[in-house]
């Protein structure tokens, strides 16, 4: 890749708590167009309003690109959350995440993983063995930055999940942030379910099952959602990993299968 390419990056908050964040890289071209819709995105957001609304455009050097594939989604229909946090537990316990490490972090994001029992800004940085929590800052925790798709991709990624009922941003964009994320080989799985109140799907994410979207991991309303990234990690590699994560920029150009809609009832 020849052309130079932009980091845009916008974070916004209402008196400190986190609202709304987002990340692209494009070319020159669109950056303008890019940042103006993230500014709307987060002047309208459901959990608004906000009282700040960061904005930063970095230039990335087209040398340092990796370039990365999207998993493929299964898309498991639950009948209530319960189920839905039953079965993300049956997928991290199959990555190899200990029984205890996946309670306490479920009991956590479900608490509020930030201080004040509220979402964090980023993801919990969970030792996947022992269940501990490795990120330094447990507001901020740690955000995974810099990816997206060509534009190839996402047109194709698109019309896919149109075809399949499920072109929505949330979806769009939790893909990118699953395919960075889960191709670092100390990352063994993750766990997400959204901070939008009326956003009540969540996934189990790795090299192993690739994307589990689950259609319920949270009670309609509720806006305590959060990410963890599960580890096996030598402490003496952890900023390295968390370094890779918040700023190397890798490009998607591969899309991967979608398959349809499948009931899990639970057990
Ligand atoms: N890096 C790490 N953690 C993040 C990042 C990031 N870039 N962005 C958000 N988070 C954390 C933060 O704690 C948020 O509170 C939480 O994740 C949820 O973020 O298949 O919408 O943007 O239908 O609300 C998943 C299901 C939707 C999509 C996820 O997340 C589907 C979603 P949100
Ligand atoms: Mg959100």
């Amino acid at each position: 890749m020849s052309e130079s390419l932009n980091s845009v990056r916008m974070r916004a908050e209402r008196q400190g708590l986190h609202v709304s964040g987002a990340e692209r890289l494009v070319p020159f071209s669109d950056v303008e167009e890019v940042a103006l819709s993230m500014v709307t995105r987060a002047l309208h957001h459901p959990r608004g309003p906000v009282t700040k609304i960061s904005l930063q455009v970095d230039l990335i050097s087209a040398a340092t690109v990796q370039f990365g594939q999207l998993p493929d989604l299964f898309n498991n229909q639950v009948t209530c959350w319960q189920h839905g946090r039953q079965l993300a537990s049956e997928l991290l316990l199959s990555c190899k995440v200990a029984p205890a490490a996946i309670e306490r972090t479920m009991a956590t994001l479900a608490k509020g993983a930030a201080l004040n029992n509220t979402s964090m800004r980023g993801a919990m940085l969970v030792d996947a063995e022992s269940g501990v929590r490795l990120e330094e800052d447990h507001v901020r925790g740690v955000r995974a930055s810099r990816m997206d798709l060509t534009d190839e991709a996402r047109t194709e990624l698109r019309a896919l999940l149109a075809a399949n009922q499920l072109d929505n941003q949330h979806v769009v964009e939790a893909l990118i942030l699953a395919a960075k994320v889960v191709s670092a080989p100390q990352v063994i799985a993750e766990l997400c379910w959204s901070d939008d109140p009326d956003y009540v799907a969540g996934y189990v994410a790795s090299q192993r099952t690739g994307y589990q979207r689950i259609s319920l991991l949270k009670p309609s309303g509720e806006e305590r959602g959060g990410r963890a990234f599960f580890v096996c990690c030598a402490r003496n590699q952890l900023n390295s990993l968390v370094e890779w994560l918040e700023k190397e920029p890798m490009l998607i150009n591969k899309i991967g299968r979608i398959h349809p809609p499948k009931k899990w009832r639970g057990k």
